[in-house]
């Protein structure tokens, strides 16, 4: 949700502390394959999560306009741990990024050996429920499929956790529009009574660029200026 700066602080002041994280090139700063690899708390964090092969680390790339910043299936590495970008500021070393995008691994792989899928999961719903720092949940959603059983169990433990997510329909390409605007209003009405999910649903697609800009003012609304967390609050 937009908002005004704090008073007395002009655009390009809020501009050089990354109130606008989207004007400057993103990088790389950490995988964490476990709880214990994970970077100290400290930038507020948006998580994307979703099954694998929604699209997550495609949006991450076509928001930053970056198309190497998270690897993409086509090129398995880094995929099945948590990994975190940041605004690269050159030149201001000094700065702390006010915000991280995490690229979370995919749940739902049916082809992983038993125990390293229950260990991914286990990352994945540990990181949801604990991290402090976590801002938001993007709950990413295969415009083609709609909400899986997977996604209802990461849905219901972000409700009890209190963690607002949003869902983010991912290849809007793919869908006819009558559908796809049929799947957006099944979705709305799926989540309408859960707690922590967040009411507006986005629909994106990272092929043709659809439905970016609203990730990204979404996404920059989530940062903090000067402690003002509290006033910030938009979760239903
Ligand atoms: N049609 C379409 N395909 C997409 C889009 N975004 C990603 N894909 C494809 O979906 C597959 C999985 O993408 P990836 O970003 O690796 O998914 P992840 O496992 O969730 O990180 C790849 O083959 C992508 O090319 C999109 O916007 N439209
Ligand atoms: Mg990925």
């Amino acid at each position: 949700m937009p908002h005004e700066p704090p008073e007395g602080q002009s655009d390009s002041q809020r501009d050089s502390r990354q109130g606008n994280p989207w004007g400057s090139p993103w990088r790389y700063v950490a995988s964490a394959p476990n709880l214990a690899a994970l970077p100290p708390e400290g930038p507020v964090e948006i998580a994307f999560a979703g099954r694998s092969n929604v699209g997550k680390s495609s949006l991450i790339n076509a928001l930053t306009r970056q198309k190497d910043l998270a690897r993409t299936s086509k090129t398995p590495g880094r995929t099945q741990a948590l990994n975190f970008f940041v605004p690269d500021k050159p030149g201001d070393s000094g700065e702390e990024p006010l915000i991280a995008l995490v690229d979370m691994p995919g749940y739902g792989f049916a082809k992983a050996p038993k125990d390293k899928v229950e260990d991914w999961t286990k990352l994945i719903h540990d990181y949801l429920k604990g991290r402090a720092t976590l801002r938001r949940v993007f709950l990413l959603i295969d415009a083609r499929h709609g909400l899986k059983a997977a996604d209802l169990t990461v849905m219901k433990e972000l409700d009890t956790a209190a963690v607002t997510y949003q869902i983010v329909l991912t290849k809007a390409d793919k869908p006819k529009p009558g559908e796809l605007a049929r799947l957006i209003e099944a979705t709305a009405e799926a989540i309408r009574k859960r707690p922590a999910a967040f009411p507006e649903i986005l629909a994106t697609s990272s092929f043709k660029d659809s439905g970016l800009d609203a990730v990204r003012t979404t996404a920059a609304a989530l940062i903090d200026w000067q402690g003002g967390r509290d006033l910030l609050d938009t979760a239903p």
